[in-house]
């Protein structure tokens, strides 16, 4: 038996949720939760449950106090911005609440994008009544997620442990399918107007490989066409196979209404491909191309 300190963090702090009787793991995935989020889906003991976006875990977590449970959602700081409405019902309900956040856009952070959401990420919890932890290091974060632990189940409060960059390490990625899975009522709007000019084309590698490969939504077999075709896009095409290529390029360029394409990938690496993630250049570049000016 390995003595209990020489666990990895994410180990003792399974080990804590599951002691004191969290049986329920919402989570979307970041780098940071891959071990946490690892250890919850190879266990049989748990029902863990992956999120299209981060708002479907807090209504979760009270379903589940409802139904006499405790439930903790995995999120990255980013995710807090779509949280803030759903938190309402928390606040309102005096639901317990906990939430375990892997922090992007502070310590060490290169990433510019990331730095927005990263600085408003305790103040916007803070706002809707959620009481924030922070662990700065590694030693803090059993300590820190206990306290959490005795205060959203004990107290029955919300609160919200901030682990920090610090303690995970910066990181940079290039994303892709989760995105749209993310903002599914984007189709619903397309649909419910049709511009003409507009073409998807979602790469979808049935996982979120930038933070550590866990299945999406598709990877449940969750089809997108047959979504986009309910909100009412007219041209959709599943593309499976490498034969199917040049009738879906032809389909993006030709059809007048919108044309919604899913060309299912396998995962791995990325390429050598490098985003630009400047987005002010990527703005005036757009606009330039498009228009002829800034
Ligand atoms: C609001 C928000 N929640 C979570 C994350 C963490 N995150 C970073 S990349 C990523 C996965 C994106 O997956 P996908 O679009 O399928 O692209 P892939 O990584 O597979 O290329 C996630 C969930 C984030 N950036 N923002």
């Amino acid at each position: 038996m390995p003595d209990i300190e020489t666990k990895p963090w994410q180990d003792r702090v399974y080990d804590l949720l599951k002691g004191v009787g969290v049986r329920h793991f919402s989570y979307v995935p970041d780098a940071g939760h891959k071990r946490l989020i690892e250890l919850c889906t190879a266990d049989p003991e748990v029902a863990d449950v992956p999120l299209t976006v981060e708002s479907e875990g807090i209504a979760f977590a009270a379903g589940v106090h409802l139904g006499g449970g405790r439930a903790v959602l995995l999120m990255q700081g980013s995710g807090a911005g779509n949280c803030m409405n759903m938190l309402s019902l928390i606040e309102n309900g005096r639901f317990p609440f906990l939430t375990l956040v892997t922090m992007r856009g502070d310590f060490g952070e290169a990433n510019r994008w990331q730095m927005t959401m990263g600085a408003a990420v305790q103040k916007t919890l803070e706002a809707v009544g959620v009481r924030v932890l922070r662990a700065e290091t590694e030693a803090d974060v059993v300590p820190v997620v206990d306290a959490a632990i005795k205060m959203a189940f004990g107290a029955e409060i919300a609160v919200a442990v901030l682990l920090s960059q610090r303690v995970l390490g910066a990181k940079e990625f290039v994303t892709g399918d989760g995105e749209l899975l993310m903002g599914l009522g984007s189709l619903a709007t397309i649909g419910a107007r049709l511009p003409k000019n507009l073409s998807i084309l979602v790469v979808d590698n049935g996982i979120y490989g930038s933070t550590g490969d866990q299945a999406t939504h598709t990877g449940f077999g969750i089809d997108l066409t047959v979504v986009a075709q309910g909100c009412g896009i007219p041209n959709t095409m599943l593309v499976t196979k490498k034969d199917q290529v040049a009738e879906a390029s032809k389909l993006l360029h030709q059809a007048d209404t919108p044309c919604f394409i899913v060309l299912k990938v396998h995962g791995g690496p990325p390429g050598k491909f490098k985003l630009n993630q400047h987005a002010e250049e990527c703005k005036l570049e757009f606009r330039r191309a498009l228009l002829g000016k800034r």
